[in-house]
Order: structure tokens, then C-alpha cells, then sequence
């Protein structure tokens, strides 16, 4: 599989166009609200919205520092543990996992997945780094010292972002549903819908918990969303449009995906799907 040059624009090949299809039918599901469509979720069903009580804030992105990406990574989880950033990049094929050392930019160790893997978002739980898997439905738990398996886990729905929050697991599929898990077996406990003014919050992809809410990326988006895990509730929307390169234009691909929170220093890292650039960011109210 070819990755696109910065500013030209090439077909996707077979497994690329059936991937770019089968996401698109996931979106036309979600916008065109078809039940009766198999896979469908009911995330537009009324019944399951939760009331807005509370109004969001609108953030912009205050950029701290730049710092290099590579532009082969499919990003798709994004995770700060002190100096090491974890990133997990998907495509059949290409899929794998990578600590990098943050102040050099060294990959410090790398796992490849099985080819018939899509890698997705990814988490630490305690030694350990869990892995999801877009529609193979199963996890890899990696030893998060040596890259080791540790096992592997399966679970009962598309993998799109994980992040954990206190002593569980949270997990996006894709839907405005985020569904809470335990650490340890990844069997779902409960779900939330995401909803915004009284409208659920579809295409949720990569998370990031911190301070309490969960973050996450809307796929195909410039936008990320902060959310009160229990509620549901939409508290915080932060478009960022001036965040992305000229060389993903024409790569609808390409978009922000890549969320990581940075204790130390109370920001986030932001990135996106072949970027050439991370973004060390403070969210800021616009007025
Ligand atoms: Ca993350």
C-alpha cells in the first residue's frame, strides 16, 4: 500500500477503498438514522438522549511548541506516560505500536501486528498497554516495558479509541455510544450516549482521559469534545482547523486524530493521520 505525497492525489487502492467504504456506510448509518440498516447503532433513537442541562464552553488552541511527527503513521491512539509517548498506527498490513522517547523523538521499541490486524486506540493499564482492533474485535495487551504479548482479549463491538478513567475502561466504537469496561477482561459494565444541545455526538474515535472527563477526537473532524463520562454531556468543543497541514488537503483521511494529556504540564498533545507535526496545546476559552 502506497501513503499519498504531500499535495497530490492518488486512488485508494482495493483494501484502502473497501476500508473508506465500509467507514462511510458506519457515517451514512449514523447521519441518515436508519435502524432498519444491519449494524446500525440506535444512538439517534430520542428515547436514549440525554437532556443538555448544562452549556459548553468553546475552546481554542493555544500552541506551547511543534514537534516533529512521522509522516507514515497512521495515528491512531495516542498516550503520555512521563517521557515516553506511546502511538499506535492502523492499516491493514501495516499496523503496530511504538514507544517513543519525547525529547528525541528515538523510537525506544516497536511492535507489528498480524497483517489481518487494524490497529486502533491505545491505553496503559498499569504495566501493561492495551491495543485495540477496528473491526477483529480482539485486544493486544503488551508488556509496556518490552513490547512483550502479554495475551489478548476480545470484545463485543468495533474498537475506535480507549483511554481509562479511575479504575475502568472506556472504549468508542465509532458512535455517539462510549461504553465503560473493566481493566482487566474488557467486558462491558455500561454505556453513555454523547450528546450535545439534546443531539447525540456521533463518529467519537480517539480518546484521551484526563482530569476526570474523557476527550475525543470526532473522526473526520478538526474538532474534539470534552465529556462528562456519566452524563454524557458535551462540556467543552474545541475546533482547531488551523491545526491541520496542507498535506492532508485532499486526504479526508488526514484529519486530527491523536489526543494525549501531559500531567507534567497540564497540556495536551495533539497530532493527526500522517501529520508532520505534533502540537503541544493549552485549551483556552475563546472569550
Ligand atoms: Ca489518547
Amino acid at each position: 500500500m502506497r501513503f499519498r505525497s504531500p499535495g497530490t492525489r492518488e486512488s485508494p487502492s482495493p483494501a484502502v477503498h473497501v476500508l473508506l467504504c465500509a467507514r462511510r456506510v458506519v457515517l451514512a448509518c449514523v447521519l441518515l438514522a436508519t435502524p432498519s440498516i444491519a449494524g446500525c447503532s440506535d444512538d439517534t433513537d430520542p428515547t436514549r438522549r440525554v437532556t443538555d442541562t448544562t452549556a459548553s464552553v468553546t475552546w481554542r488552541a493555544e500552541i506551547i511548541a511543534r514537534k516533529a511527527h512521522d509522516t507514515n503513521v497512521f495515528t491512531q491512539g495516542l498516550e503520555i506516560d512521563g517521557t515516553v509517548l506511546y502511538e499506535s498506527s492502523g492499516l491493514y498490513g501495516r499496523s503496530s505500536v511504538r514507544a517513543i522517547d519525547r525529547a528525541s523523538g528515538r523510537v525506544l521499541r516497536s511492535y507489528d501486528l498480524p497483517a489481518t490486524m487494524f490497529a486502533e486506540g491505545l491505553t496503559r493499564i498499569g504495566d501493561r498497554l492495551v491495543v485495540l482492533t477496528w473491526q477483529e474485535r480482539v485486544a493486544f495487551v503488551l508488556d509496556a516495558a518490552t513490547f512483550t504479548e502479554v495475551t489478548r482479549l476480545e470484545y463485543d463491538a468495533d474498537g475506535w479509541g480507549i483511554c481509562a478513567l479511575g479504575e475502568e475502561i472506556i472504549t468508542s466504537d465509532g458512535s455517539a455510544r462510549l461504553t465503560v469496561r473493566d481493566p482487566q477482561t474488557l467486558v462491558a459494565r455500561r454505556t453513555v450516549v454523547v450528546s450535545l444541545a439534546g443531539a447525540a455526538v456521533t463518529n467519537l474515535n480517539e480518546l484521551e482521559c484526563a482530569s476526570g472527563a474523557v476527550y475525543a477526537n470526532v473522526w473526520r473532524t478538526d474538532r474534539i469534545v470534552r465529556i462528562d463520562a456519566t452524563s454524557g454531556q458535551v462540556t467543552a468543543i474545541a475546533d482547531m482547523p488551523e491545526l491541520r497541514p496542507r498535506s492532508t488537503t485532499d486526504d479526508p483521511d488526514g484529519a486530527l486524530n491523536g489526543i494525549a494529556y501531559d500531567a507534567t504540564n497540564a497540556t495536551f498533545l495533539l497530532t493527526g493521520k500522517r501529520w508532520p507535526e505534533m502540537f503541544e496545546v493549552r485549551f483556552v476559552p475563546t472569550s
